[in-house]
C-alpha cells in the first residue's frame, strides 16, 4: 500500500479509516473519496479529497491515474433498511458500483478492499456460531448484493489475478459518523438516546441478538486484513468480536446512566434481524491473519459514553 483511495470517505467506516490509513501510511499517501457527502473537518485539513462516484467508472479512473493509486477500499454502500426501502438503487450501487471499482483494478493492478456482512447470511443459515462455509440465501436486496459482491469478487481473482480481500462485518459502534439505514443502526442511536434525552425507543425486540464490533477493532481488522503476507478466501472472511441484544446493551448503559429508561417498538427492521446470525465462527480469520478483538461490550460501553458526552456537551 503506497496510494490509497477510500471510496465513501464520509461515510460511517471510511471517516474512522481515513486517519487510520493517513497515520499509518503518510497524509500524502491516502486520497478522501467523496460524492454526496462532504468527510469531517479532520479529513479535508490533513489530505487530499477527490471527489469519486463508483458508478461513474471513467470519473474513478481519472483519480487513480493522477494520484497513481495502487490501493482501493471501496466503503461506499446502501444497508440493509435504505435497501429494503429502494432495492434498484441497492443493486445499482452496490453491484455496479463495485464491477467499476473491480474493472479499474484488473486495468492498473490495483489491491482492493470490500466489505461484505453479516447480511450475507439468511434465514436459512445456521445462527449460532454461523460457520465461515454455509448457507447463503439472504433475503434481503442488500444481503443479495454481499453473496453476488463476494462471488463476483472471488471471479475476478480467480479470472483476473485481482488481489482483492473481504471481511463480512457485524453491527458496527461507533460516535464519530453515524451509520445510516442498516438494521443494527439501534447500537449506535441507543448511546445518543441515553445521553441526550435518557430514553430510548428501540425499533427491535428486546431479544434480538445479533453479532456487532466496535469501530477501532473494524478499523483494526481491515488495516490487516489488506497488509496480511496472504489470504486464503477471496470470497469474505466471517469477522466477530461481541453479540449482544437491545436489552444486554440497555443494562451495560445503566451501569453508567441508572435512569436510563427503554421501550421496544418494533419495525420492519427486525425482520432482517431475524433472518440474521446471532453469533458468527470467525475461527479462520484468527488463523490465517492473526484476527483478534480488542473491545468487549463493557469496555466499548464505557469508550462510547466517555467520547460521546465530550460531543454532545
Ligand atoms: C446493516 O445493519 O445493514 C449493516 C450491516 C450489518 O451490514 N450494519
Amino acid at each position: 500500500m503506497k496510494k490509497i483511495l477510500v471510496i465513501g470517505s464520509a461515510g460511517q467506516i471510511g471517516t474512522e479509516l481515513v486517519p487510520a490509513l493517513r497515520k499509518e501510511f503518510g497524509n500524502e499517501n491516502v486520497i478522501a473519496g467523496y460524492h454526496n457527502k462532504i468527510p469531517i473537518d479532520e479529513i479535508k485539513n490533513s489530505g487530499s479529497m477527490e471527489i469519486v462516484n463508483a458508478l461513474d467508472k471513467q470519473g474513478l479512473e481519472n483519480v487513480v491515474k493522477k494520484y497513481n493509486i495502487d490501493t482501493i477500499f471501496h466503503m461506499a454502500s446502501l444497508l440493509s433498511a435504505a435497501g429494503e426501502k429502494n432495492p434498484d438503487l441497492a443493486w445499482d450501487v452496490n453491484m455496479n458500483g463495485l464491477k467499476n471499482v473491480l474493472d479499474v483494478a484488473k486495468e492498473n493492478k490495483i489491491q482492493v478492499f470490500w466489505p461484505s456482512s453479516i447480511a450475507a447470511f439468511g434465514p436459512t443459515t445456521p445462527r449460532e456460531n454461523t460457520p465461515q462455509t454455509t448457507v447463503l440465501e439472504p433475503n434481503t436486496m442488500y444481503g443479495v448484493t454481499k453473496v453476488a459482491g463476494e462471488l463476483l469478487c472471488n471471479y475476478y481473482f480467480n479470472k483476473y489475478g485481482v488481489d482483492v480481500r473481504s471481511l463480512r462485518y457485524p453491527g458496527i459502534i461507533s460516535y464519530k459518523t453515524l451509520p445510516g439505514g442498516g438494521t443494527t443502526d439501534y447500537a449506535v442511536d441507543i448511546f445518543f438516546k441515553a445521553i441526550q434525552e435518557g430514553k430510548y425507543t428501540c425499533f427491535l425486540k428486546e431479544d434480538a441478538t445479533l453479532p456487532m464490533m466496535y469501530m477501532p477493532d473494524a478499523v483494526k481488522a481491515t488495516i490487516d486484513i489488506m497488509k496480511a503476507d496472504s489470504v486464503k478466501i477471496r470470497t469474505s472472511y466471517n469477522l466477530a468480536a461481541i453479540s449482544f441484544s437491545p436489552e444486554e446493551i440497555f443494562n451495560e448503559i445503566k451501569k453508567h446512566i441508572p435512569d436510563f429508561i427503554i421501550d421496544y417498538v418494533p419495525d420492519f427492521r427486525q425482520k432482517i434481524a431475524d433472518s440474521w446470525p446471532k453469533s458468527i465462527d470467525d475461527s479462520l480469520a484468527r488463523k490465517d491473519w492473526n484476527w483478534k478483538h480488542t473491545y468487549d461490550l463493557a469496555k466499548m460501553t464505557e469508550d462510547m459514553l466517555i467520547n460521546l458526552k465530550k460531543i454532545l456537551d
